[in-house]
């Protein structure tokens, strides 16, 4: 499948909106995809992403194989570290850390990666990553060593992003962290999403329809919501088609 990214594009001109469920394979037990899955396909989501922080080897692939039994959405990889990459996914969010300033998460992983992805069909999407403080110390934060960029640096944010771009970059991802105490501001989204040709992703912290719709509204193209579905997955109820 090489048309993922020429789907969000088509889709952002339409001025579609976009949804991706996260499914971190840390959390989700095998056995529960099967009930799972059904949920999402009912829903408004358009994609499935598929990562974490820390992830043990092997967990990813046999989730992605045990989600592709029950759905056709594009799963996009969302990895957090070479080891979650499998080319049993359609896609990859090959991802720069461009908030931080580790040189493993801007270049080094991806080097290492390479050798994984060389002979994969895997459709590699380059997404420049964004982590904005958001009250308290986030898995991305830990496990990159980096820090989150201040939410009232604004300027800052912006020309984060518009560097990301101009770098090549096909996507942009203000991430608030996962179960984040509240989500990216809408003014960081809107003025960033004004800054930018390619497509906004937005994630971490979305609990309700309100917050989605909001973050839709202030520019994001694609919103990730992962915590909200773990835990109560009624949450798919609001969001049906
Ligand atoms: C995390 O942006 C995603 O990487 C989703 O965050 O789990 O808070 O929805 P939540």
């Amino acid at each position: 499948m090489n048309s993922i990214y020429k789907n969000i594009v088509s889709a952002l001109a339409k001025n579609k909106k976009l949804l991706a469920v996260l499914i971190d394979p840390d959390k989700m037990k095998l056995q529960a995809v099967s009930g799972f899955i059904p949920k999402v396909n009912q829903s408004i989501a358009t994609h499935i992403f598929v990562g974490g922080s820390e992830v043990d080897e092997g967990c990813t692939e046999s989730l992605v194989i045990e989600i592709k039994k029950y759905t056709d959405l594009p799963v996009i990889l969302f990895p957090g570290d070479v080891i979650q990459i499998t080319d049993k996914a359609d896609g990859i969010l090959f991802l720069s850390l461009i908030s931080g300033r580790n040189p493993d998460y801007l270049i080094g992983k991806h080097v290492e990666a390479v050798s994984r992805l060389k002979d994969s069909k895997l459709e590699v999407i380059p997404t420049g990553y964004m982590l904005i403080e958001n009250g308290k110390e986030t898995s991305v934060e830990r496990v990159s060593q980096t820090k989150p960029i201040k939410r009232n640096q604004l300027q800052y944010i912006i020309d984060t992003s518009k560097a990301g771009e101009l770098l090549g970059m096909k996507l942009m991802y203000l991430e608030a962290g996962s179960g984040a105490t509240h989500p990216i501001e809408s003014e960081i989204i809107s003025k960033v999403k004004q800054g930018l040709e390619i497509p906004l992703i937005v994630g971490g912290g979305i609990r309700s329809k309100t917050e989605l719709e909001s973050a839709y509204k202030a520019g994001a193209d694609l919103v990730v919501i992962g915590t909200a579905f773990e835990q109560d997955v009624t949450f798919f109820d609001n969001l049906s088609k």
